[in-house]
C-alpha cells in the first residue's frame, strides 16, 4: 500500500457535492436491548427483523447496529474476538443476511458498527500475540517492556502514566512474556497496533468482506485514536492524582488522516457513494472535522463530535454540573458554522454511552412529552444528518437506579470501584453514576405495558424501566400527538422539504439563558426554528436582523392546538414549546 494524503479535489466530488445522506435520519439499535425473540432475556437479530415495521413506520433511512460480532461481551460486544460471525447470543450469520435482506426490502440501510482500534484479549490475533515475544504477530499489539530500571508488574513501573477509559492504568502486565499491552479502555480491549501496515490490511479486507455481503457502511468505533504518538510520552497527572491523561498523545495521532485515506482507498474506493461513513471521535475539534469530513480528502462522511455532551461535565465525566443553554448553542453553533462550507455535521443527544436526552436536557416529569418534542425539532432542523438512539423516539427516561448493585456498564462498575478506594462518599458517587451512567440508555426498549415491557417472554438481562405503563411504543403509535409521530413528521420534513437538509443555518439570540432560535435558508424560503428551554411561558423578544414573521405558516409544532404569531409578530411560547415557521421570498 503506498502512502498517498492527495487533497486534490475530483469533479464528482466538491466541498459541496449533495448527497443520500444529507436528508436521510438514522436510528441506533443496540441489539442486546432492542428486542429479545428467543425468551433468554437478551434482544438479537431476530427480535430486530420482527420490530423493522416499528422503524418503517418511523420513517427512518438507516439502521446503525451496535456490535453483534462474536465476543465476550466485557463491553457488550464493543469488545470483539471474530469479526467476521455473529455472537451466537444474537443469533447467525443467516439470521443476519435476513435482516440485511428485510431492511432493504423496506428501503432501510444497514450500517455495521466497526470497533478496530481494540479487539478481544480472546481474539485469535492477541492470542498468538501474547503467545511469546517472537511471534509474527506479536507487533499487532502495543508492547512495552516495564518502565527503565523498574521491577516489571510493580506499581508505577508501567511504561506510560496513561488512565484508561475504564479506570485503572492502560497498561496491563502480561506474565507469560513479562511485558504490557496497552489498552486504552478495559484490559479485555488491547490496542490494535496500526502502525503495522499487516494489521491494517486484515482490517482492510474484513471490510469489504462486510460490504460485500450488503451492508451499506460503517460507524467507526473510536476511530481517531488508532494513530498513537510511537514514543508514548507520558500525560499530565489527571484530578485523582495517580494516573496520567494520554489523550493528546494518542487523540488525532500523527498519522490519522494517512490511516483513513488509505482506508477509503482501500475499503471505499468505486462504492462510497451508496455507503455512509461515521467516525465516533472524542475530542475532535471542527478545525480537524473539516479534514476528516471534506469530501475532497476521501475519508469519512461525517464525525460523532463530543462537546456538546460534556458541557454538563465539570473536571471529569462524573463531575457533574447543570448544563447553560447558552454553552449548549455556542457549541451546536460553531459547529454548525465551522461545517457550513466544506465537510457535514451528524446531529445526536443519544447513544448507547450517553444518559437519555428528555432526562438530561429536557424535563422528564412534568413537561416530559413538550420537552422530548423540543429536542427532536431543534436537533432535526440543524444541518446535518440526525440520529436517533432507540427509544428515544418515545421519549424514554433515565433509569431509577436503586443503589450500587442495579449497575451493570464496566465504567460505572470500575468508576464505583475506584471511587470508594479513593474514599469518596458513596451516596455522592451514586448520584453522578444516576446522572451519568452509560446504563441509563440500555434499559429495554418499552414496547408495550405488559410486565416485561414485550422485550422478552423471559427475565431481561436488564430490568425493565418501571415506567413503560406510560411510556412504550404501543401507546404512542395509536396516539397522533405522540413523541412518536412528532418524530415521525420531523423525518418527513427532512425527506420532502430541501431547505431542512441543505439550507444556510444562522443562530439568532445566542445569549439568551432560555430561548433556542434560529433560520434555516435555501434560496427563497426561511424556516424559523423557536424553542423554550424552560417550564415558564417566555415572551420571544426583537430577534435582530429578522423580517415580521406575522402571519407565516406553522409547519410543525409540539402543542396540539396550532397559533400563528401574534400581530406582533412574535408568539409567547409555553412551557418547553418549540415552533417551526415558514416564509418564502
Ligand atoms: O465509546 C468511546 C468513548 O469515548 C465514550 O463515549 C465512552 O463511552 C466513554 O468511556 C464514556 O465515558 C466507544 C463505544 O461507543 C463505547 O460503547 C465503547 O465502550 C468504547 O468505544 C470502547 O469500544
Ligand atoms: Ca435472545
Amino acid at each position: 500500500m503506498s502512502v498517498d494524503v492527495t487533497t486534490s479535489p475530483t469533479p464528482e466530488l466538491s466541498p459541496s457535492t449533495r448527497r443520500w445522506f444529507h436528508s436521510a435520519v438514522v436510528y441506533q439499535v443496540y441489539p442486546r436491548s432492542f428486542q429479545d425473540s428467543n425468551g433468554d432475556g437478551i434482544g438479537d437479530l431476530r427480535g430486530i427483523i420482527a420490530r423493522l415495521d416499528h422503524l418503517a413506520a418511523l420513517g427512518v433511512d438507516v439502521v446503525w447496529l451496535s456490535p453483534v460480532y462474536v465476543s465476550p461481551q466485557d463491553d457488550n460486544g464493543y469488545d470483539i474476538a471474530d469479526y467476521q460471525d455473529i455472537d451466537p447470543t444474537f443469533g447467525t450469520l443467516a439470521d443476519f443476511d435476513e435482516l440485511l435482506e428485510q431492511a432493504h426490502a423496506r428501503g432501510i440501510r444497514v450500517v455495521m458498527d466497526l470497533v478496530v482500534n481494540h479487539t478481544s484479549d480472546e481474539h485469535p490475533w492477541f492470542v498468538e500475540s501474547r503467545s511469546s515475544k517472537d511471534n509474527p504477530k506479536r507487533d499487532w499489539y502495543w508492547w512495552r517492556p516495564a518502565r527503565e530500571g523498574m521491577e516489571p508488574g510493580a506499581h508505577g513501573a508501567e511504561p506510560t502514566n496513561w488512565e484508561a477509559s475504564f479506570s485503572g492504568s492502560a497498561w496491563e502486565f502480561d506474565e507469560g512474556t513479562g511485558e504490557y499491552y496497552l489498552h486504552l479502555f478495559s484490559r479485555k480491549q488491547p490496542d490494535l497496533n496500526w502502525e503495522n501496515p499487516q494489521v491494517r490490511e486484515a482490517v482492510y479486507a474484513m471490510m469489504r468482506w462486510w460490504l460485500d455481503r450488503g451492508v451499506d457502511g460503517f460507524r467507526m468505533d473510536v476511530i481517531n485514536m488508532i494513530s498513537k504518538d510511537t514514543s508514548l510520552p507520558d500525560g499530565h497527572l489527571t484530578h485523582g492524582g495517580l494516573y496520567g491523561d494520554g489523550s493528546p498523545h494518542y487523540l488525532c495521532g500523527p498519522r490519522i488522516h494517512e490511516f483513513l485515506q488509505e482506508m477509503h482507498r482501500e475499503v471505499f474506493e468505486g462504492r462510497q457513494d451508496r455507503l455512509l461513513t461515521v467516525g465516533e471521535m472524542p475530542g475532535v475539534t471542527v478545525e480537524e472535522a473539516r479534514l476528516f469530513t471534506d469530501p475532497t480528502r476521501r475519508e469519512v462522511d461525517m464525525v460523532f463530535q463530543f462537546e456538546h455532551v460534556g458541557l454538563d461535565h465539570g473536571a471529569h465525566k462524573w463531575d457533574r454540573r447543570p448544563l447553560q443553554l447558552v454553552d449548549l448553542k455556542a457549541s451546536l453553533g460553531r459547529w454548525q458554522a465551522g461545517l457550513a462550507d466544506v465537510g457535514w455535521n451528524s446531529l445526536y443527544w443519544d447513544n448507547h454511552d450517553q444518559p437519555r436526552a428528555v432526562s438530561r436536557f429536557g424535563d422528564d416529569g412534568e413537561h416530559r412529552v413538550a420537552s422530548a418534542k423540543l429536542l427532536a425539532t431543534v436537533l432535526h432542523l440543524h444541518r446535518g444528518t440526525p440520529y436517533i438512539y432507540q427509544g428515544e423516539e418515545l421519549g424514554m427516561t433515565n433509569v431509577p437506579f436503586a443503589g450500587a448493585e442495579s449497575f451493570l456498564d464496566i465504567e460505572s462498575v470500575n468508576y464505583f470501584a475506584t471511587a470508594m478506594g479513593q474514599g469518596l462518599a458513596a451516596e455522592e458517587v451514586l448520584e453522578a453514576l444516576r446522572d451519568g451512567s452509560r446504563d441509563n440508555a440500555r434499559s429495554p426498549v418499552q414496547w408495550d405495558a405488559s410486565p416485561n415491557a414485550g422485550f422478552t417472554t423471559g427475565t431481561p438481562w436488564f430490568p425493565v424501566n418501571p415506567n413503560h405503563d406510560v411510556i412504550n411504543a404501543e401507546r404512542e403509535v395509536a396516539d397522533p400527538d405522540s413523541v412518536f409521530h412528532h418524530y415521525r413528521r420531523l423525518i418527513e420534513l427532512r425527506h420532502t422539504d430541501p431547505v431542512v437538509a441543505d439550507g444556510d443555518f444562522h443562530m439568532l439570540v445566542p445569549e439568551h439563558p432560555t430561548l433556542y432560535a434560529f433560520t434555516r435558508s435555501l434560496g427563497p424560503e426561511t424556516l424559523l426554528v423557536l424553542a423554550n428551554f424552560s417550564g415558564e411561558d417566555l415572551a420571544v423578544p426583537e430577534l435582530p436582523g429578522q423580517p415580521d414573521w406575522s402571519g407565516a405558516e406553522l409547519v410543525i409544532g409540539n402543542h396540539a392546538d396550532p397559533v400563528a404569531p401574534e400581530d406582533a409578530g412574535l408568539p409567547v411560547l409555553r412551557p418547553w414549546e418549540a415552533r417551526v415557521y415558514r416564509r418564502r421570498g
